[in-house]
């Protein structure tokens, strides 16, 4: 059931780090409600980043994306709460930030696509895809 208490992985990306946002990230999580269950920060390799993005890998865009992902340092979260992958989407805005809602994480602090500050699961089987890619 949607209203069910759930696992998902937020990612804070390498421009999100660069920029100094992690702990505004972390926060607006916490001030939701959500609990913090694993946090790490990780520098991926290549290989992980295809990993990570293995959905995308038919996709135009999908070099760039793994050689930005793992161009720094990312901090992962596992956030748990009630309907936390679709919560947690919807806190994290459109994947286009310049049209991303104010309010939004990317809508206030991005106007990116590949570097778009964060990241967050969009199911549960990628949530269990992902933290195992990233060794949570
Ligand atoms: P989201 O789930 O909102 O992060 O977005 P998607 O799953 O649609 O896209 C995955 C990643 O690819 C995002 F980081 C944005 C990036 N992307 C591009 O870099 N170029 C594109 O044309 C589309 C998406």
């Amino acid at each position: 059931m949607s209203s069910a208490t759930e696992e998902t992985l937020v990612v804070v990306k390498p421009d999100g780090v660069r920029r100094g946002y992690v702990g505004e990230i972390l926060s607006r999580f916490e001030r939701k409600g959500f609990t913090i269950r694993q946090l790490r920060m990780i520098t991926m390799t290549k290989a992980q980043a295809e990993k990570f993005y293995d959905v995308h890998r038919s996709k135009p865009f999908f070099n760039e994306l793994v050689s930005f992902i793992s161009s720094g340092p990312v901090v992962g979260i596992v956030l748990v709460g009630r309907d936390a992958v679709a919560t947690a989407r919807r806190m994290v805005g459109a994947t286009k930030a310049w049209e991303s809602e104010a309010g939004t994480i990317r809508g206030d602090l991005s106007l990116g696509l590949t570097d778009n500050a964060v990241h967050a699961s969009d199911s549960t089987a990628s949530f269990q895809h992902e933290t195992k890619v990233l060794g949570f």
